[in-house]
């Protein structure tokens, strides 16, 4: 094949054009986890059956850039039911789940991921892209800044993309700014149904899971530092109280502090918080949030992890100068003892705690924002099967989109919801009525 070789000399199963990945002996394994997501995503799975018929997406090639997780199969199958051709790499190097890589090989989905592809990870997503896809679905927005700066012809063919993540939409949003968006990118991240709940309950739980996996430690009592109060640090604290913890919030947002605040939360400036916390969690989406001086005032012992997209949020070059020797103590948890003499426990090397410790978030929350990305890429195909063109803006999902998710949801839990009558519908749009 007329493309370069991967660094990784790692042994790896490979199909020159089609897969690269760990092992394809895990698929048996890989197909278990996939049809546990399934018997948890049921709106996916409507949808999945409302669209099997029409193969809207007939035609139309693929490439995401996402997580390879169980949730992230049923996706896949579901794009592929639908009658799409899809090519798949993951967002994060230690973020893919190798048996459900080798079950959706062995499916004949064209995938190049494993757990580890560190130094392989944009030549991953450079195969998905010599697919010449039509749609991109990203997480993280480096599949569509790797389309932008290496794939310029590519990028004007495009019919447009989605995003997933808050960390990619600003990425995109800072492109779009300064002129330099090619196409149309649905910011799927900013659905309510999408950050409402996958950023509040899936990032509480699934980091609080990630930090017990490979700490084992007890909540209940321990000082927990959460950085950041947006969508995903607010939900962290949540959980952490829900164990016992007691919970410091650090902020730069003033607004964002005093929700916290009247939450009942500490807040604090780390810098003081550093000398206190037992366990710190960053969630912010910007660098450097624990750095040098932060970790010289952290007790013996303290725990470190970030549960934001990039692992910038740890200072991880200024650790390393301050340590004099590290060793691993567990899976996910490398243990540094500094100069200083005090030992700090950072996990999952600083990445996405909740994604490379654990599962990240669980199946039900993630069908909720895997609907919103199929129905997203159905609006972009939809529109160009009109001949319609969006701009290329960063875009919002059509809000008709949002309620049907939540319908389905809630139809899927068998809750049953009011319906306005007519006199209050005329009520609600009579300007005159008042007191
Ligand atoms: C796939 C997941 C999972 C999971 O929707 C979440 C988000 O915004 C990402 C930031 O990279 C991670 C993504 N996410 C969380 N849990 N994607 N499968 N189980």
């Amino acid at each position: 094949m007329g493309y370069p070789p991967r660094r990784s000399r790692e042994p790896l199963e490979e199909k020159p054009g089609v897969y690269c990945i760990r092992s394809l002996a895990l698929a048996e394994e890989g197909r278990k986890l996939i049809e546990w997501a399934e018997a948890h995503m049921p709106v996916l799975m409507e949808l999945r059956r409302r669209y099997s018929a029409s193969k809207p997406f007939a035609g139309y090639r693929i490439a995401g850039c996402l997580h390879v997780t169980k949730e992230t199969a049923v996706l896949i199958r579901t794009f592929v039911a639908a009658g799409a051709e899809v090519a798949w790499s993951g967002c994060n190097p230690l973020s893919t789940n190798d048996a459900v890589a080798a079950a959706l090989a062995a499916e004949g989905i064209r995938i190049f991921a494993w757990h580890g592809n560190g130094e392989d990870f944009y030549w991953c997503i450079e195969r998905t892209l010599d697919f010449e896809p039509h749609l991109a679905l990203d997480d993280g927005a480096d599949l569509i800044t790797t389309i932008h700066e290496r794939y310029p012809e590519l990028a004007t063919r495009m019919l447009g993309g989605t995003e997933e993540t808050t960390t990619g939409v600003n990425r995109l949003r800072a492109r779009a700014r300064q002129g330099r968006l090619v196409f149309p990118v649905i910011a799927v991240n900013d659905a309510e149904t999408k950050w409402d709940f996958d950023n509040v309950y899936g990032t509480g739980q699934s980091t609080i899971d990630g930090i017990l996996r490979a700490t084992s430690v007890m909540l209940a009592g321990k000082v927990f530092v959460v950085a950041g109060y947006g969508h995903c640090g607010s939900g962290v604290a949540r959980r952490a109280r829900g164990m016992g913890a007691r919970v410091v919030v650090t902020e730069v947002r003033p607004i964002a502090a005093l929700k916290a605040v009247l939450e009942g939360y500490e807040v604090m400036p780390m810098d003081e918080a550093a000398r206190i916390g037992d366990i710190f969690c960053t969630a912010t989406g910007m660098r450097d949030v624990i750095r040098r001086h932060h970790f010289e005032l952290m007790k013996d012992g303290a725990i470190l992890c970030n549960t934001g997209h990039y692992d910038v949020e740890i200072n991880l070059p200024e650790l390393e100068e301050l340590t004099l020797r590290k060793r691993d103590i567990r899976p996910n948890c490398t243990e540094y003892t500094l100069r200083n003499g005090k030992r700090l426990y950072l996990l999952a090397e600083g990445r996405l705690v909740n994604l490379a410790a654990a599962e990240g978030h669980p199946s039900e929350v993630m069908d909720m924002s895997f609907a919103n990305q199929f129905l997203a890429h159905l609006h972009l195909v939809e529109a160009a099967k009109r001949g319609e063109r969006f701009p290329a803006a960063i875009l919002p999902i059509p809000p008709e989109q949002d309620e049907l998710v939540a319908r389905m949801k809630l139809e899927s839990l068998g809750i049953r919801i009011d319906e306005l009558t007519p006199e209050q519908l005329r009520y609600r749009d009579d300007y005159l009525a008042g007191t």
